[in-house]
């Protein structure tokens, strides 16, 4: 059996990139979403490529649907070597005295809750194994807020200490946590963010060119394929012309 990489998010995006730059590089997959067919999709690409793939559509959210459906591995497909915890979302740009207290749940319970989860399911095996790989799927907007991203760039402050803990937790052992941090991504991201506004999404790019899903999945993949000693701890990953969460050049 080959290297198991388990990617949260893998239907869309930075998820999608990830899963497919560790197929072509010789990895098997579990790859999850909400989104089954899309995930079916993607078996059937990579599977005609000769990777061995599982797919486990759930809400990451829901902690009993996740446990679930780790629980329904065999013990070969529980060894996973590379977890990436990349599901998640932002919802909403507005000032957090005016922000919608359902998208603050929802972000919370994504990006920090069910990334937990999945921490919590997958690291144990990994211990007692004495060897794997977190990436978790940071921001630059955990490094500092940026006007009306409060609750969101909360929840990726919250990735770094939780990333930062649990690097500590396993420093005694073999298993490597990564924290990976990207500005401006293009990804369905924005669409997301703004409910479907389109033409909204489309403007947080304009001016600039902006980093790809592909992009990001190279340093995650490099990160992983680091020698055993070398523990990529943090990157943070801009456009040329970002250069931090709020200052963006645009050539307009
Ligand atoms: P996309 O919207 O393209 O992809 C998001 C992925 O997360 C989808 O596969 C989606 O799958 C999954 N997801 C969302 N909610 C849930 C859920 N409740 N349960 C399971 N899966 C879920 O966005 P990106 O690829 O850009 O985002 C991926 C990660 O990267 C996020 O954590 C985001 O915060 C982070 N990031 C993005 C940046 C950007 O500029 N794009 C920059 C920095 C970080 P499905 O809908 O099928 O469930
Ligand atoms: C996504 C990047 O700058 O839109 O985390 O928050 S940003």
């Amino acid at each position: 059996m080959k290297k198991i990489a388990l990617i949260t998010g893998a239907t869309s995006g930075i998820g999608e990139a990830c899963a497919r730059k560790f197929a072509h590089s010789g990895y098997d997959l579990i790859i999850t979403g909400r989104t089954a067919s899309k995930l079916e999709q993607l078996k059937a690409e990579f599977e005609a490529d000769g990777t061995k793939v599982l797919t486990l559509a759930f809400d990451v959210r829901n902690s009993e649907a996740a446990e679930k459906a780790v629980n329904s591995l065999t013990e070969e497909w529980k060894k996973v070597d590379v977890l990436i915890n990349n599901a998640g979302l932002a919802l909403g740009l507005d000032k957090e005295y005016e922000g919608d207290p359902e998208d603050w749940n929802t972000m919370i319970d994504t990006n920090i809750k069910g990334l937990l989860t999945m921490t919590r399911l997958i690291v144990p095996g990994m211990v007692k194994r004495n060897e794997g790989h977190v990436i978790n799927i940071g921001s630059v907007a955990g490094d500092a807020a940026y006007a009306k991203g409060n609750v969101y760039c909360g929840t990726k402050a919250a990735v770094k200490a939780i990333t930062d803990g649990l690097r500590i937790d396993v420093a005694e052992t073999a298993v490597r946590v990564t924290n990976l941090k990207p500005g401006l991504v293009e990804t369905n991201f924005s669409n997301v963010r703004f409910h479907g506004d389109y033409e909204r999404a489309d403007s947080v790019y304009k001016g600039i060119k902006p980093l790809t899903g592909e992009d990001i999945a190279d340093v995650a993949y490099y990160a992983a394929s680091a020698p055993k000693h070398v523990q990529i701890a943090e990157v943070l990953i801009l456009a040329t012309h970002q250069a931090s969460g709020s200052v963006i050049h645009r050539e307009m």
